[in-house]
């Protein structure tokens, strides 16, 4: 039986300035929720978020409260181990709130994964691997920064696919400034670039025709998100590959995406999907629909980034790898034991669960009061 739902709010610094289009970060709030059972047994989820509400609708604080005040009750009681149920009562009851939603799945699947004693990825359908490919963000707003910073990570042996995020200035100033990045990096690393929606259409094929032409891989939500025709067009016009971010809120965008031909890639998010099954139902749709994988973050801890990568080890094709750095991106780890990050991959854990641990000390010690 669900006996009790926890919420926290851990504000950590990042390691330097993380600039987007739509924010600077220099501290990520973690949302962190434990669901306590009758029979001794504890899961955990997250639903962080990037920027208050600059990124998306829902923000820390209204993520805590919102499960507090209108999720907790209504599972309170219920029968732990009946989690598809607990999920439908969830969704049928409350309309949005896709972030909440997904800590809440999360940590009811954690904890039945543990009471089965199997990794979460074998309630999900079953890793095909163990490790996944695992992109950097360049993000410091400075572009010999930004190359010394990727320079690093070659030689750590950490990251080999870096994405670049742009739509802050203008268009050819971005372009120069990524160009000069690929020239210094090239052919000994992938990429990629996220303008997180800052570009009109004409912005877009501007920009993109001349990142194209300069050896860059990818092309990350260039416009916004609801203007599926201008992505279908850019998708059209350019060899390069478009991905969806932004655009995709779970499953339903996924099938519309897909009918108008607007993407090459899908960037699945447990959170903007609402849950790890409708992420897994977004990826089914992209497989169906010939559009490529990858696994996104919304620069989330230990937790999401480990439920992330369960879900990313079920996928039989994965050619966009991920960018499941968040934890790295932190200057506080939350966990017992972090998450091994080695050989430019992310290792998916292999404990019952999620199979990583909150250092719970830590944790009082370090959230919201
Ligand atoms: C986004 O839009 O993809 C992911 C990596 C990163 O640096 O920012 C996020 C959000
Ligand atoms: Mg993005």
């Amino acid at each position: 039986m669900i006996q009790y739902i926890e919420t926290f709010l851990v504000d950590v610094p990042t390691i330097r300035p993380h600039k987007l289009s739509v924010a600077t970060m220099h501290t990520q709030t973690l949302v962190l929720v434990r669901v306590r059972c009758a029979d001794g047994i504890e899961g955990w989820g997250e639903a962080t978020t990037i920027g208050g509400l600059a990124y998306g609708e829902e923000s820390p604080e209204s993520i805590k409260t919102n499960i507090d005040t209108y999720f907790a009750p209504l599972l309170l009681g219920m029968e732990a181990s009946q989690v598809a149920r607990a999920m439908a009562k969830i969704r049928k009851a409350i309309q949005g709130n896709r972030f909440a939603k997904c800590a809440i799945e999360t940590a009811l699947l954690d904890a039945q994964a543990r009471r089965l004693g199997v990794p979460l990825s074998e309630l999900l359908g079953g890793r095909v691997r163990d490790e996944l490919p695992v992109a950097w963000t360049l993000a410091s707003g400075d572009t010999a920064k930004d190359i010394a910073e990727a320079e690093q990570m070659l030689e750590l042996r950490r990251h080999r696919i870096f994405k670049l995020k742009i739509g802050l200035r203008d268009v050819m100033d971005d372009v120069a400034h990524v160009l000069e990045i690929k020239r210094a990096l090239g052919q000994r690393a992938s990429v990629r670039v996220d303008v997180n929606q800052a570009w009109s259409e004409m912005d877009a094929v501007r920009g993109i025709a001349a990142l194209e032409a300069g050896g860059v891989d990818l092309i990350e939500q260039p416009v916004k998100a609801g203007n599926h025709g201008a992505m279908a067009r850019l998708k059209q016009r350019f060899d390069v590959a478009i991905m969806a971010d932004e655009a995709l809120h779970g499953p339903d965008d996924a099938l519309a995406l897909a009918r108008a031909d607007a993407a090459d890639v899908y960037a699945v998010k447990i959170t903007q999907s609402g849950g790890l099954l409708p992420a897994l139902e977004v990826a089914t749709v992209a497989r169906l629909a010939g559009v490529g994988l990858y696994g996104g973050t919304m620069l989330e801890g230990g937790i999401g980034t480990a439920a992330t990568a369960h879900v990313c080890s079920t996928f039989a094709e994965l050619a966009w790898g991920t960018e499941l750095f968040g934890p790295l991106l932190l200057t506080q780890e939350l966990l017992r034991e972090p998450l091994v990050y080695r050989d430019f991959m992310l290792q998916v854990p292999s404990g019952r669960g999620l199979g990583v641990e909150i250092d719970t000390d830590k944790l009082q010690v370090m959230r919201r009061k």
